[in-house]
């Protein structure tokens, strides 16, 4: 394969409108790479058409192409983005470093403990309940494993550090930030160094690029802070 960082980046990313694919366009954003964005939506069909399903048989967003590549997985296309394209911003530790060992440790917490285990079980039983049924006992569950999980991420920002790895960001500061997102939309509580450092990553430029780009079609999403511009960017 050419090395990518020679040549210039030819980038799509389908998606828009949801804390995974948000995780996508702040990645390309963090490392200021243009792309050209097919802003398809989650529940809306559009993820079942026979172009899309060609590229990405299992249906979902966000979906990255870069020339021939074409990715899923949004953990999986931010750490693709990282290591591809991440120098000299560094948003990834090199492998086979402790600092990677640690990042690999939060992105697969982050992914299993905080978005599948907890918050998407609360969206299945709640926004979804039409497809897969209601289940209040599961939301309870959910909502208590997230606050318990969440708890050790507190933790770990309790001495103090401004990034979950420490004083640089990183990737894994994607994921973890586009779940406390996610929980805060869901008015599931967060402790407060999580809310401090949530804080901190939503007045990122490139977070605020990429929550506009992601959530234009739905501005109620944007965190309150941003959505005082995007109305106005819409009454103008
Ligand atoms: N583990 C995947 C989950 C992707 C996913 O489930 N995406 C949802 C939207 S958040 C989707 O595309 N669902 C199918 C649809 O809405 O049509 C990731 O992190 O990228």
């Amino acid at each position: 394969m050419a090395d990518k960082r020679t040549s210039a980046p030819s980038l799509v990313l389908w998606g828009c409108s949801t804390s995974r694919t948000l995780r996508a366009h702040w990645a390309l954003a963090e490392l200021g790479l243009d792309y050209e964005h097919r802003p398809i939506g989650p529940r809306t069909g559009e993820t079942q058409t026979e172009e899309f399903t060609r590229l990405n048989p299992r249906q979902k967003i966000p979906l990255l192409q870069d020339g021939e590549l074409t990715l899923a997985e949004s953990a999986a296309i931010v750490n693709y983005v990282a290591e591809t394209y991440g120098e000299p911003v560094g948003l990834m530790p090199a492998a086979g470093t402790e600092a990677r060992a640690r990042y690999d440790q939060w992105a697969f917490f982050v992914m299993m403990e905080l978005d599948a285990h907890t918050l998407y079980v609360i969206r299945k039983h709640r926004d979804l309940a039409y497809l897969y049924g209601e289940a209040p006992a599961a939301i309870q569950t959910a909502s208590e494993g997230f606050a318990k999980q969440s708890a050790v991420a507190e933790l770990e920002l309790a001495d103090g550090r401004e990034f979950l790895l420490g004083d640089r960001f990183t990737g894994v500061d994607i994921l973890l930030g586009s779940c406390l997102d996610w929980a805060v939309a869901y008015g599931e509580p967060i402790g407060e160094q999580l809310a401090a450092y949530r804080d901190r990553l939503n007045l990122r430029p490139a977070y605020v690029r990429a929550a506009q780009a992601n959530f234009f079609t739905r501005p109620e999403l944007l965190p309150p802070s941003l959505q005082d511009d995007a109305a106005s960017a819409g009454s103008s």
